[in-house]
Parts: structure tokens; sequence; C-alpha cells
């Protein structure tokens, strides 16, 4: 019986060509063919794990500095992280942007909003600032600078040097939505409103302003109303939690002051100092971008040993086992759209219990790629 039902008699062949033409025809796909594996049994990124090493990219930057002006239109002098995996992309990972910014002096980028969140990790210079909805905030290395998605921002160079930091943004993941939104401001720059680092001077408080470990409370649709995390109050409080533990390394994300949440409802940031050891390895649904702030050290990602040092970035894609291997003392900043993945209840962790098998070390464009 079962068999005259699931065997394809020849009687039935036309009559089957016939649907299949038909499904085609309508725009309709019958699940029961399609070969490519829709329900992975666990995540399967497209991004892949990937390193851009300061050495490569900063003499671009300096480039990119001498010939390209900063205009409207192209808006900033930013190089974007483009995972090889994503064909082309301008994203370091599915649902996450990181980039390279830099201004000479005395330039400034111009003011504008979108509905994408963004972030800025100071790497080098002083004499930046970026107004961010008429607040100024300075900027100086190892500080964090948020940009809420709709805010009004530009970027100040009033110095005489160049400066650069790393962007992250949640753009890919709101085009995966539909809901990218652009809007010029009307004047090139914002108005200033008032003394500079307004928000900073209302959220005295550094106890409030990071979480050891990572952040597990409800999601906040509201951005922190700080907008500027110093690096001496970031240092201060890596320093605190090295001293009461032996572990290899110590984390805090940055949280909302009022909330305890996450600094964008779409992206958590932390910041890492990484000792002489190593830490085990984990994986997480998610995707992550690091950069190194100072020091060196290698992260094994999915077996694949990645020597890095001051200025490289890193990507770590959605549940990639990764371990961090210090030499002494290194300084990481890292983003992650984990805020996501907790609000829809598909957040997963989990700890392995031994280093994992090296099978091979990153090189670059020539041996990087997944075979
Ligand atoms: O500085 O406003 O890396 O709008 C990408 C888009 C930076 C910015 C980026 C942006 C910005
Ligand atoms: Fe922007």
């Amino acid at each position: 019986m079962t068999i005259e039902r699931n065997v394809t008699s020849t009687d039935t062949e036309p009559e089957l060509d016939a649907l299949y033409a038909d499904l085609a025809a309508g725009e309709l796909q019958p699940l029961w063919t399609i070969t490519q594996e829709l329900l992975t049994p666990t995540p399967r990124p497209k991004a892949i794990p990937w390193l851009w090493r300061a050495s490569m990219m900063r003499p671009l930057a300096e480039r990119a500095i001498r010939l390209v002006p900063v205009e409207r239109g192209g808006e900033r002098r930013v190089l974007s992280l483009a995972n090889p995996g994503l064909n082309g992309l301008p994203h370091a990972a599915g649902t996450l942007w990181g980039a390279l910014q830099c201004l000479g002096p005395r330039e400034s980028a111009p003011a504008h909003r979108h509905s994408p969140g963004a972030i800025r990790f100071v790497m080098e210079g002083e004499g930046v600032w970026t107004t961010v909805n008429g607040d100024a905030c300075d900027m100086h290395p190892g500080d964090l600078v948020l940009t809420p998605g709709w805010y009004w921002h530009d970027h100040t160079n009033a110095g005489d040097g160049n400066m650069f930091w790393f962007d992250g943004l949640d753009l890919p993941m709101i085009q995966a939505l539909d809901a990218v939104f652009f809007e010029p401001h009307p004047e090139f720059q914002q108005a200033v409103d008032g003394p500079h680092n307004k928000s900073e001077a209302a959220h005295p408080d550094d106890a409030a302003k990071f979480l050891p470990g990572q952040v597990d409370t409800a999601l906040d649709p509201s951005p922190s109303p700080l907008l500027v995390y110093r690096w001496s109050d970031t240092s201060a409080r890596l320093a605190r939690l090295r001293a009461e533990t032996d572990e290899a390394m110590v984390s805090v994300e940055f949280t909302n002051p009022d909330s305890g949440a996450s600094v964008l409802p779409t992206l958590a940031c932390a910041a890492h100092r990484l000792g002489a050891g190593a830490t085990l390895p984990v994986r997480r649904t998610g995707n992550a971008v690091y950069v190194v702030f100072q020091g060196e050290g290698t992260s094994v990602i999915d077996g694949q040993r990645f020597e890095w040092r001051t200025g490289d970035m890193f990507v770590v894609p959605s549940w990639s086992a990764v371990e961090h291997h210090g030499t002494g003392d290194a300084d990481l900043f890292s983003i992650s759209d984990t805020p996501v993945l907790r609000a829809l209840g598909i957040h997963r962790e989990q700890h392995l219990d031994a280093p994992q098998r090296i099978t091979g070390t990153f090189a670059g464009a020539a041996e990087g790629a997944r075979p």
C-alpha cells in the first residue's frame, strides 16, 4: 500500500512533472525538494573568523586621509571590515558593522542620523569630539562613545593630529529587518548645546556604568542616557576585578546606569583584561567583533589560532568556540548583538571544559579562508 503511494510510478510522472512546473510558475517551492539545509543542527554563519591587522589598516587609513576628503554623500572616512565569507558585503559579520574611522587635523564629518545605532571606541589621537543630539562628547584613547539610533551625530577634529577610532553598528541587523532610515542634518554641523560632556556630568557614579561579566537582565528599549564611558573608569574597574580573582581574563560590560541593561537595545559593549594565562573555550549565539586596545595575545577560534596585537580587529561569528591566550597584559574591547538574542529568547552559551585542538594559524588573505 505505502509503496504504491510513495514510489513515483510511470503513470504519475507526467502529472508530477506538471505539478513541479506549475509550482515554479506560481513562485512556490516544495520543501521536500529544497536541498539547501534550512534547519541546521547548530548555527552556520556565513561570516568566517577573520582578523584585520593594524599594520595593514593603519597605512591605508593614512593614505585615505591624504587623498580623500570627508564630504556630504560619503559622510565618513571609514574603512569597513568586509568579512570574506559575506560575498563582498561591507559587514564584519551577519548582524554587525565594524570599521576603522579616521579624521585628519581640523576636519569634521557632517551631522546626520539613522535608525541603526552605533558605538565608537577610540584607538588613537586627541582633540576630537562627537556631538550627539547637541552634547559634545570629547574622545580620548580607550573611551567609548554611544550614538544611539536616530540621534543626530557629527565628528569634529579640532586638534593637529590624525584621529582613529573603531565604529560598531547594528546596521546589517537593521537592514535584515528592513528598518533602515537615514536623514542628513540641515546644517553641516549641529549646534553644541552648552558645555561638553553633559551626559557624563549627569552620571557621576562610576559603579553604575559597568557590570562584571555580562548583562542578563531584560532588554531596555531605550538607549543609555550616558553617552560616554571613560577609559580611566573602565581600566580602574578592570584593575579592581583583576585584584579579586586569579582568572586569566576579567571582563566588564558597559551598562545603562539607569536600568543596568546593555548600552543599546541592539548592541552590548564589553572590555576585557587578559593576563598571562588562558581562558577555556566558550561559544555563544550572536556575533562579536573584538578590538585590541593594547598588548598582544592569541585567540583560538574554531581551532584556528589568531595572533593579535595593538590595533588589530577580529570577528568571532555566532556559535564559534573562542578561547584567549595572554602573554602578560592586554586589553580588548568587544561589541556583540547579545541584547537582541536575549530579548528574543534565543541566546545560548556553552562552556567547553578543555582547550580546542589547534588545526591551523590564521595568515590573512592567502590562507585565512575556509576551504
Ligand atoms: O560615524 O556616523 O562606520 O554613519 C558607518 C556609518 C560610521 C558615523 C560608520 C556611519 C558612521
Ligand atoms: Fe552615522
